[in-house]
């Protein structure tokens, strides 16, 4: 992918393109986040530049226990760690350690407008489930913008329910170009998203028409990075699909069986809609579609396991001064074109 540079970023052939992407430490991850991003974290190692960030911030949107947040963020460095995020080859740090994310948040603010905000579906979905509805929650995609375009990012890998935010991130980036920025300089670049063929919406289980989530509160529906043999296996058999019997993809009329060939498909790197007729039945279907998870899942599981506190605050201090070091020369080119006062 041609880089798009305006900056403070050497141009050249041999450069790599920068990736960038961020998780909420709420809890543990799940099938959806993996084969919906992490996947693809991980294995664009090889040929981007990666910047991986645990959102603490974004966290805070909606109300947490004391303490929780803290916790939990040693806990998702742990899972991108296990994922194969490898501290020597990508960058891997929390947001609240590198200031210059609030700081830009700001100056994205200025230049997004109140109604795009209100048409993000996710702050739609996310406010009619919480009592307390927060500013930050609805000024969320202006902190996610900045976040993305500190590190003039090339590409996003996200799941699809990112996909609006990140296309409101290009619009913010163009609009503080055009505001900021001349042709031949402009001031912030601006990314694209990469989201995977299949596994880009990874379903409940047991309520195949909602997403995999943290915050859904289905234990049953939700395949967790660190469940056991026996629990994959036991929520596979008894996931939800429907009465027809026949083995077919289509998201809208069978959306449980359709979300278990997604999975099938995006584990093993398939298709779903040619796996589909390798079964006649729904049994095989979910075991095959177990032990594919399973497969995946083993090896990540071995690795947390070795992790300690101590080693993982070690990598998320390195990483926190590595990722400040980019973001700090951004910044100062941000505020030259806004044009404060030095
Ligand atoms: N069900 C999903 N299928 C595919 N991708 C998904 N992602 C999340 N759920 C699915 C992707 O995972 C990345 C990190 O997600 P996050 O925790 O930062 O964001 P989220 O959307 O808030 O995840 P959850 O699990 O749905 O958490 P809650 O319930 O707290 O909102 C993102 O790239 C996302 O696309």
């Amino acid at each position: 992918m041609a880089t798009n540079h305006a900056n403070g970023r050497a141009g050249g052939a041999a450069e790599r393109p920068r990736a960038f992407s961020g998780i909420q430490p709420t809890g543990t991850i799940h099938l959806g986040n993996y084969l919906g991003a992490l996947m693809n974290w991980s294995a664009m190692q090889d040929t981007t530049d990666g910047i991986y960030c645990i959102v603490d911030l974004h966290a805070l949107s909606v109300p947490r226990e004391q303490g929780e947040i803290r916790l939990a963020t040693i806990e998702a460095a742990k899972d991108l760690l296990a994922i194969g995020i490898d501290p020597e080859r990508s960058i891997l740090f929390v947001q609240s350690h590198v200031r210059e994310h609030t700081e830009l948040a700001w100056l994205i603010q200025c230049v997004t407008g109140f109604g795009e905000l209100r048409r993000m579906t996710q702050f739609k979905d996310k406010s009619e489930s919480n009592d307390f509805v927060s500013s930050a929650l609805f000024t969320y995609p202006a902190l996610q913008a900045a976040d993305i375009l500190l590190y003039d990012t090339d590409v996003v890998p996200v799941g699809d329910d990112q996909r609006q935010h990140v296309e409101l991130t290009r619009d913010v980036a163009i609009r503080f170009n055009n505001r900021y920025g001349n042709d031949d300089e402009p001031v912030l670049v601006v990314p694209e998203h990469r989201i995977p063929p299949a596994g880009a919406r990874v379903m409940d289980l047991q309520n195949p028409e909602a997403k995999m989530s943290k915050s859904l509160d289905s234990p049953a529906g939700t395949v967790n990075l660190l469940d056991t043999e026996g629990e994959i296996a036991k929520k596979f058999k008894r996931a939800v699909t429907d009465s027809d019997g026949e083995v077919r993809f289509d998201p809208e009329t069978k959306p449980g069986v359709s979300n278990l060939l997604t999975i099938l498909a995006s584990a093993t790197g398939g298709e779903p809609e040619q796996l589909a007729a390798d079964y006649t039945q729904y049994g095989p279907l979910k075991a095959d579609a177990a032990e594919a998870v399973l497969e995946l899942l083993r090896p990540v599981q071995k690795r947390r396991s070795e992790l300690d506190d101590d080693q993982v605050k070690a990598i998320l201090a390195d990483g926190a001064d590595r990722a400040r070091a980019v973001a700090a020369g951004v910044m100062d080119r941000v505020r030259d074109a806004v044009d404060l006062l030095r």
